[in-house]
């Protein structure tokens, strides 16, 4: 059978008015809101991302699946809306889901959002699928609901699955709740993705600070142990840690499918800075784990709204396991290299107060290293303006630890006992990523300046030598 699918009406009903906050390599709608990205996945030789997507207005509103593809993880380009909210089995949403490649097929597993005042919150959550042989056009299965009621045991609350194969069965995670109001996360199995069946409970709330609603889970090996990842709200700040609305960490352990026993450690945040959330991983063909978050998140302001679009992705990120076996490390992946242009600098460099660089933080890749051992200086690193304040990198020697402040809300974390402090900073047009040492802590930010800041470097109290390299990175749209 053929089907012909003509898109009726617009696929990009509101567009960009104003360029000013536009990034140059990142994942952005072309107008539009977008949130959690969905689907990760690689398919008839080319990467495929999804996101929530919400065409018609700069704010949140009817959920589509976004799409763009890349071959090469670092250029995307824009494909056709993948999904609808346009069944009575999603009518209200299509709400985050995944993607996995079976014979040949890309299925979406998706959740469906449906509006009804008979429930708790007057809405109902349940699993889709759809699939696509050419990677472009989705055709949603006929026998949808796939997963038509929450367990039992269980709320409506129930979304945001995550799909995996193994050993020839399907699995897939998703998010919350128990019926006293906790965090969870519960599995299913399936041998065809059509028919699926409870398991039970993967992980829960256990009497400590996890929040009480767990979203976007993600189950994978690393390593040789098991990570979850999710997406806690509700969370209490807890001194350094916690410091936003809504969180995204995992747990480490071990996994026996055949019991479904995950022992685990505990509860670690992915990325320490202001505005990451919802991240999702996949594997690639070539065994890496690679992770793409929402680079903002609920409750945060958005000054670009006004320019007809809102929101976007973190570059891919490869996760390894520490060496200890208890954390993950992201670092940006391989492939960004191709994205450097002109190098700005690769020089030594003495700063006693402010050293202000020509170089411009449009779109820029810097490279910092600070031989703490030798540094005077009680505060290390760079800084540029924002509209009313500024962004501030640095390590603060008196309390070891990593700081990135952003009009002074600090986000930081503590780095004990390191002689070298090495930064890999990407700066983009409104948006920041901080990997430090190898990614054992990473931050990632969006800031908003009216024009394209230069980079300063600066040590207070004292002085410090930093070894500084910048390269200009393309741009990708
Ligand atoms: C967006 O731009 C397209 C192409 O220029 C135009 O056809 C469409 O009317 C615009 N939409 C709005 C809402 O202005
Ligand atoms: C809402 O759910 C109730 C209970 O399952 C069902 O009887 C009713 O038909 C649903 N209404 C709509 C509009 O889906
Ligand atoms: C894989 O599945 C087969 C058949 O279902 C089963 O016999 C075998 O024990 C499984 N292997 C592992 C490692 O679980
Ligand atoms: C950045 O440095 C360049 C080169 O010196 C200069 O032309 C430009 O005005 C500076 N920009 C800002 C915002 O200071
Ligand atoms: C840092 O090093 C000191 C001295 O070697 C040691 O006493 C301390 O426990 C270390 N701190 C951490 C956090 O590793
Ligand atoms: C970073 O990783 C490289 C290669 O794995 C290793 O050689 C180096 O020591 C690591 N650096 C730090 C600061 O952990
Ligand atoms: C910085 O490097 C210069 C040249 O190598 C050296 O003379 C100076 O003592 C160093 N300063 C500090 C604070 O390490
Ligand atoms: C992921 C998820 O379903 N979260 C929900 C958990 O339950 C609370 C309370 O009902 C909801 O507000 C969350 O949206």
């Amino acid at each position: 059978m053929i089907f012909i699918v003509i898109f009726v009406g617009k696929t990009s009903a509101i567009n960009v008015t104003n360029n000013r906050y536009r990034l140059n390599y990142h994942i952005m709608s072309p107008g539009g809101w977008i949130n959690d990205p969905n689907g990760l996945s690689y398919f008839n030789g080319q990467y495929h991302v999804f996101f929530q997507y919400n065409p018609d207005s700069s704010s949140w509103g009817p959920m589509h699946w976004g799409h763009v593809v890349s071959t090469d993880l670092v250029h995307w380009k824009y494909l056709p809306i993948a999904l609808y909210p346009d069944h009575s089995y999603d009518k209200d949403g299509c709400f985050s889901g995944s993607a996995i490649v079976n014979n040949g097929v890309l299925s979406l597993v998706y959740t469906g959002n449906v509006n009804n005042g008979s429930f708790d919150g007057g809405f109902y959550q349940i699993v889709n699928i759809a699939t696509s042989t050419d990677g472009v056009n989705f055709q949603k299965f006929s026998g949808n609901p796939v997963i038509a009621t929450w367990p039992v045991d269980g709320t409506n609350n129930f979304r945001d699955p995550k799909v995996w194969q193994n050993n020839g069965t399907f699995y897939v995670v998703l998010g919350n709740q128990s019926k006293d109001r906790h965090g969870r996360v519960v599995l299913y199995k399936s041998s065809d993705l059509k028919t699926w069946t409870y398991v039970g409970v993967l992980a829960e709330y256990n009497n400590d600070n996890t929040g009480t609603m767990w979203e976007c889970p993600n189950f994978f090996s690393l390593g040789g142990k098991y990570a979850l990842l999710f997406s806690p709200q509700g969370i209490e700040r807890d001194g350094d840690r916690f410091g936003n609305l809504d969180v995204n960490g995992y747990f480490i352990g071990d996994y026996q499918y055949a019991t479904n026993e995950f022992t685990h450690g505990p509860f670690y945040e992915i990325d320490l800075g202001h505005d990451f959330y919802a991240a999702q991983m996949f594997q690639a063909p070539d065994g890496r784990s690679i992770l793409i978050g929402w680079m903002d998140m609920w409750g945060a302001q958005f000054p670009e709204q006004p320019d007809g679009w809102a929101g976007a992705l973190t570059i891919p990120r490869e996760l390894t396991l520490s060496a200890d076996g208890t954390r993950i490390n992201m670092s940006p992946i391989a492939e960004l290299l191709t994205l450097r242009g002109n190098q700005y600098i690769n020089s030594n460099i003495e700063v006693d107060g402010v050293y202000n660089t020509n170089i411009p933080l449009g779109s820029t890749e810097i490279l910092l290293q600070i031989a703490l051992v030798n540094v005077q200086a009680r505060k290390v690193g760079l800084k540029f303006p924002l509209n009313n304040g500024e962004l501030r990198v640095y390590y603060d020697k008196q309390t070891q630890k990593l700081v990135v402040s952003r009009k002074k809300v600090v986000r930081q974390v503590a780095i004990n006992n390191i002689s070298v402090l090495n930064l890999r900073i990407f700066v983009d047009r409104s948006s920041i990523e901080v990997f430090a040492n190898n990614g054992s802590a990473v931050f990632t930010s969006r800031f908003y300046v009216d024009y394209i800041p230069n980079l300063s470097l600066f040590a207070e109290y004292g002085v410090a030598n930093l070894s500084l390299q910048a390269f200009s990175l393309n741009k990708i749209w």
